[in-house]
């Protein structure tokens, strides 16, 4: 392994550990093993199942070395218990687990040093293991971000205000048809759901310059939006029903209109700031009373990387470079969504803004394999989840880490959940006048 990629990745291991740490620091240990809400994990399962998925991959499997705690795996095997049963499971305590968590970081520390690229695994070129490793944990610190999210009592994290909105954003950006190269071969650290690359066709359409933000949502609701099954799929109007939807998730009555808790703190709703905690069909239901539709994963994708003037794919949509603070709202820097317009240098070619950061956007396709799929390293990553019971997700949210959000980074869940940081964007069909 060249010496700029040890460092690289030891980088990358140490900001996920920083994270876990803020959001396992905030809070004292009855808080770490209490379940905050039965769709999520106590914090401090998360905290030593990273360190467990850490121990299998890079201490055991790439580095051959002796088990450090066999003993728990299965303890913390997401696939054995759900997330309702685990506070009552025999877990690490916060003690054990971050001593834990720490002893194995050691060890993988150690792999890393020692670890020879030449001897050809596909686990080890590029430090693939070690980048999906960063990546998974972050994404379990964006899921102890929900936690906090759900958690009552006072406030424990903070973050400065994400910035205001810099250039005016309205209406939508028409995206050429034809085909373009969706999904990636060649970057590095993509997992196995984002390959292989494929030239997918697209027809001419239509899409939101921005997300539907609070105040348009707010139209909707106040226009009896829920109330309507014309915009509501059938699915969709048994569940807003079955679960007595009347807004997002976390909006609270305030007075006449609304007003949302975040992270413990009762806040005026932004009109201007992109709408979050809402599910798939709360998104299909506002789409379906606009006029239009949520946008097909493929049009989310070529909407974000297609490049009119080469033709080529772009990593992200401001081009090929890593994600600074000037291009998107992500890592958590924010403890929210920003206004519309807050980051011009972030958009696409063709004009759309805040594709990455800010909130996952939900499209209306089902998580499937792209053609030439191979699971890798492990069918549990993504393939049991192919099939019509998940929606993909793009985009990555102000909680997401960039390590963990790319172009072609496919996320997924039920299209009932919204306790994640989700939201959308709609999109159309052209007219036929539209069609040049
Ligand atoms: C890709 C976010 C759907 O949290 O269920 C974490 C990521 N996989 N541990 C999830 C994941 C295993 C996954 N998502
Ligand atoms: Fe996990």
């Amino acid at each position: 392994m060249t010496e700029q990629l040890r460092t690289h990745v030891a980088e990358q291991l140490e900001n996920a550990r920083a994270r876990t740490a803020v959001l396992t620091e905030a809070v004292d240990d009855a808080d770490l093993v209490r379940q905050h809400s039965p769709l999520m994990s106590p914090l401090v399962w998360d905290l030593a199942h990273v360190g467990n998925q850490e121990e299998l991959w890079l201490v055991r499997d790439l580095g051959g070395r002796e088990p450090v705690r066999r003993d728990i795996d299965e303890l913390y095997d997401a696939f054995k218990h759900p997330r309702r049963d685990r506070p009552t499971l025999p877990l690490l305590n916060p003690a054990e687990a971050r001593a834990y968590v720490a002893t194995v970081r050691d060890k993988a520390l150690d792999v890393l040093d020692r670890v020879r690229l030449d001897e050809g695994r596909p686990l080890v070129a590029d430090g693939f293991a070690f980048g999906m490793i960063v990546q998974h944990e972050q994404q379990h610190d964006e899921t102890m971000l929900a936690t906090h999210q759900l958690r009552a009592g006072a406030p424990v994290l903070d973050a400065p205000p994400p910035p205001r909105a810099r250039t005016p954003v309205a209406g939508e950006v028409i995206v050429p048809g034809g085909p373009f190269e969706m999904g990636t071969s060649t970057e590095a650290w993509a997992l196995d759901n984002e390959r292989p690359a494929h030239l997918v066709d697209v027809k001419a359409f239509a899409i939101d310059a921005a997300p539907v933000t609070n105040g348009q949502y707010e139209r909707f609701i106040a226009d009896g939006g829920y109330d309507d099954p014309r915009w509501w799929s059938p699915a969709g109007w048994a569940h807003r029903h079955e679960a007595n939807l009347v807004a997002p998730k976390h909006w609270v009555r305030d007075g006449a209109g609304w007003a949302h808790t975040r992270f413990g703190r009762t806040v005026p709703i932004e009109p201007d700031a992109p709408v979050v905690h809402v599910c798939f069909f709360e998104a299909e239901a506002y789409a379906a009373w606009a006029g239009r539709r949520l946008p097909t994963e493929a049009e989310w994708e070529k909407a974000a990387r297609y490049d009119p003037a080469t033709g080529r794919s772009r990593r992200y949509p401001w081009g090929d470079e890593p994600p600074g603070p000037q291009h998107a709202n992500l890592g958590q820097r924010h403890l929210s969504p920003a206004p519309v317009g807050a980051y011009p240098d972030g958009a696409s070619p063709l004009g759309a803004h805040q594709l990455i950061g800010d909130v996952w956007e939900w499209t209306s396709s089902d998580f499937r394999p792209y053609p030439g799929f191979v699971a890798f390293p492990y069918r549990e990553y993504s393939e049991v989840f192919f099939g019509p019971d998940y929606k993909v997700l793009r985009g990555g949210s102000f909680g997401t880490d960039a390590a963990a959000c790319r172009g072609t980074f496919r996320n997924w869940d039920y299209p009932i959940r919204r306790q994640i940081f989700s939201g959308f964007r709609c999109a159309r069909d052209l007219r036929p006048d539209e069609l040049g």
